[in-house]
C-alpha cells in the first residue's frame, strides 16, 4: 500500500474561523482608537497572533508597552473563545468530510498544520478531532509561516518523508511554507492570490476522489 501524508491547514481549509478572528480584532482595535477593515484581516490570514497584533499597531501608528501588548493579546483571545465555544460541525466547509472519510479508506496518514494555539479547541468543537494522526499547531512551533516548520513536524509524526506529503493551504505564507518542505501545495480559495501552489481549488466540492488518489499513486 502507498502512504502519503496527508497534512491540513484550519483556518480557511476546514473552518472558516477568520471571521470570528475578524470581530475580536476589530473590537480590540476600536478599543484603543485604530481601525481595522476586512482587506487588513484577510491579510492575517495564516499569520500567528502576536505578528498579527504587531501589524495592526503598525497600521494604526501606535505604540504600546510590552505589558499592555500583553494584555490585548490575552483580551483578543478571550473574546475570540467566546466564539468558539459556539462553533459546532455545522461550520465544517463544505465537502471536508467526505474528503478526510476518503482518505480514511484508503488508509492514508491525517495530520493537522495550524499556526492557531486555539487548533485543538476548535477540532473538538466541531467534532472532528478524532480524524486526524497528529496534530501541530500554534503550540508546537518555535517559527511561524512561511517557514516550513509546522508541515515538517507533520510529516516527522506521519513518519512520511516531506516530498511524499501533500498540504492543503488556504494562506499565501502556508502554501509558502509547504513549498519551502518541498511538499505538494495544494491552494484552497482564490488562483489569483494562490497562483504558487501546484494546485488550486476554489474549496472542497472541486476535489474529487479521483483526484486524490492521483495524489496518492504519483
Ligand atoms: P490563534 P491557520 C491561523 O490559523 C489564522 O489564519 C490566523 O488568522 C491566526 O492569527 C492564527 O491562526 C493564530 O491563531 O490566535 O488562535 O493562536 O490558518 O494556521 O489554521
Ligand atoms: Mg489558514
Amino acid at each position: 500500500m502507498i502512504r502519503k501524508g496527508f497534512i491540513f491547514d484550519l483556518d480557511g481549509v476546514i473552518v472558516d474561523t477568520a471571521k470570528y478572528h475578524f470581530l475580536a480584532w476589530k473590537k480590540l482595535a476600536n478599543s484603543i482608537g485604530v481601525d481595522f477593515t476586512e482587506v487588513q484581516n484577510e491579510r492575517l490570514k495564516g499569520i500567528s497572533r502576536v505578528k498579527s497584533l504587531e501589524k495592526i499597531l503598525a497600521w494604526g501608528n501606535k505604540e504600546i508597552s510590552e505589558t499592555q501588548f500583553s494584555q490585548l493579546m490575552a483580551l483578543k483571545n478571550e473574546d475570540y473563545l467566546n466564539y468558539i465555544e459556539h462553533m459546532d460541525a455545522s461550520e465544517i466547509l463544505p465537502d471536508v468530510p467526505r474528503v478526510l472519510n476518503f482518505l480514511k479508506t484508503q488508509n492514508q496518514p491525517i495530520a493537522l498544520g495550524s499556526a492557531s494555539k486555539n487548533a485543538r479547541t476548535i477540532l473538538e468543537q466541531v467534532n472532528l478531532k478524532s480524524h486526524f494522526d497528529s496534530i501541530v499547531d500554534g503550540n508546537d512551533v518555535s517559527k511561524a509561516k512561511p517557514d516550513p516548520e509546522v508541515f515538517l513536524i507533520a510529516a516527522q509524526l506521519l513518519n512520511i518523508a516531506p516530498e511524499n506529503c501533500i498540504v492543503f493551504e488556504d494562506s499565501v505564507a502556508g502554501v509558502e511554507a509547504a513549498n519551502v518542505a518541498k511538499m505538494i501545495s495544494i491552494g484552497i480559495g482564490d488562483a489569483s492570490i494562490l497562483g504558487h501552489a501546484d494546485y488550486v481549488f476554489k474549496d472542497f466540492t472541486q476535489i474529487s476522489n479521483q483526484f486524490i488518489n492521483n495524489l496518492i499513486n504519483r
